[in-house]
């Protein structure tokens, strides 16, 4: 949710937190993701959104131009499909909204693939995409990410199981047609909503996934 707003918990009110069904809460921060842990080098690193946009071209920002973009603080829980919950999160960084309007998509856009460091890769709609607490999160509780979290920028979709939530973000890729990331492509749902515990893919319904590609 986005900072004015109320928390996605009950804490405010006093009662239980609320959690999404089928998920346990965790104490504390947990790692994980697939592989290692990507080192940074400043020079080397730009962070590029390419693809079907408006005027056909590409945009890239290296790390200090990303750094003077406008930032808003999100809080959130981070919900992992293999059921743990950690939570307490408070995010800041870049809104996804302003993303899209410094380099509009072309009107025919459907979904984003977000991509990180060693290829890995998130599929969205683009309406998750273009959500007002959708970030491109820089810093965790008032910290720069550490390099286990995301350094020096992850994507953040609240409403969407971790899997869905790129760690080591280099990259947003317009498309005109869904397209399976990694997870994606290995298992899990297409869509990955949280509170409609969209975890595998063979929950899918039609419209959910791209159509398959040997039929
Ligand atoms: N680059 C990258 N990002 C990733 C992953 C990954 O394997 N590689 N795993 C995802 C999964 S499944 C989850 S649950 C969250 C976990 O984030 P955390 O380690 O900060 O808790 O990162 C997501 N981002
Ligand atoms: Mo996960």
């Amino acid at each position: 949710m986005a900072s004015e707003g109320q928390g996605t918990t009950e804490a405010a009110a006093g009662g239980p937190r609320r959690l999404p069904p089928g998920q346990r809460q965790v104490h504390g921060w947990p790692v994980s993701h697939y592989g290692p842990v990507p080192r940074f080098r400043l020079e080397r690193w730009d962070l590029r959104v390419h693809g079907a946009t408006a005027d056909g071209g590409m945009c890239v920002w290296n790390f200090a131009e990303l750094s003077a973009l406008p930032h808003l603080t999100v809080a959130s829980d981070l919900h992992c499909a293999t059921g743990s919950t950690s939570t307490d999160h408070e995010w800041y960084g870049i809104p996804a909204r302003a993303l899209l309007e410094m380099v509009p998509p072309a009107p025919d856009v459907t979904h984003v693939m977000a991509w990180a460091e060693y290829g890995y890769s998130a599929n969205l709609r683009l309406a998750d995409f273009d959500r007002p607490d959708t970030l491109l999160a820089t810093h965790h509780n008032g910290e720069p990410l550490t390099a286990e979290h995301g350094f020096p920028l992850r994507l953040i979709v609240p409403h969407l199981y971790g899997y869905k939530s790129p760690k080591w973000l280099r990259a947003v890729e317009y498309l005109t047609e869904d397209r399976r990331g990694f997870w994606e492509e290995r298992g899990f749902h297409n869509v990955g909503e949280v509170w409609r515990e969209q975890r595998h893919s063979h929950q899918e319904r039609p419209g959910d996934g791209p159509p398959p590609k040997d039929e």
